[in-house]
């Protein structure tokens, strides 16, 4: 993998990004390791409105429930939280803060992602403190408010080639997209609802893999 920490081993084959309403009948804990056993490769932990006090909390509980699996835990947004919560990684969005700044907070070896919407903000990053790129949204979704125009399968095709760094498509994804986002150059697929909203999260992770042929 093309990242400048090659100690670092991460998949970003079926990324699963968690939404406290969508996770929350079947609970965020079960959804996550039900998620994991169909296959999920890396988590995200994403709320907008919970503390940081109550995201540490939840945070320290997956890491807990995540050990030995192999699938490391992202923290969206909040480096506070990863930093108190020892998480394996930070994700975050234009606009969420500096990369560098947090890389300096982090260390080497944590995993650090960066959201990328259009070839502009591709163009002027700096890719020295990244590990991978999320790419999106692909498809409008009705998952996250406010979201950037869609990128389509051709937008993002052009960004996940152009990227020097692993990339991981978000937005409206599910299993059907497999073959097409693969085909796109990116590395993975990130989704929320395809997998948090469903009845069995773990057949739905499944689906995924099953799709990859
Ligand atoms: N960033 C871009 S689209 C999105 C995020 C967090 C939401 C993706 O949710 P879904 O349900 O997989 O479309
Ligand atoms: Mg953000």
């Amino acid at each position: 993998m093309s990242n400048h920490h090659p100690s670092k081993a991460f998949d970003l084959s079926l990324y699963l990004v968690t939404d406290a309403e969508l996770c929350a009948q079947a609970g965020l804990i079960d959804t996550v390791l039900g998620a994991v056993r169909g296959g999920v490769t890396m988590i995200q932990l994403r709320d907008k409105t919970a503390t940081d006090t109550e995201l540490t909390a939840q945070a320290r509980t997956l890491m807990t429930a995540l050990q030995g699996t192999g699938v490391p835990l992202i923290i969206n947004d909040r480096l506070e939280v990863a930093l108190a919560a020892k998480a394996d990684g930070l994700h975050i969005g234009q606009g969420d803060g500096d990369v560098a700044e947090a890389r300096r907070c982090l260390g080497p070896r944590a995993i650090l992602g960066l959201s990328v919407e259009n070839c502009t903000q591709l163009a002027t990053l700096d890719p020295e403190p990244l590990d991978y790129l999320g790419l999106g949204p692909v498809f409008a979704t009705s998952t996250k408010q406010d979201h950037a125009p869609p990128l389509g399968m051709e937008g993002l095709a052009a960004l996940a080639t152009a990227s020097v760094l692993p990339t991981v498509a978000i937005g409206g994804l599910n299993a059907d997209h497999v073959k097409a986002v693969r085909q796109a150059g990116a590395d993975g697929l990130a989704v929320i609802s395809a997998i948090c909203g469903q009845a069995d999260p773990q057949a739905a992770a499944t689906a995924f893999g099953q799709a990859d042929r």
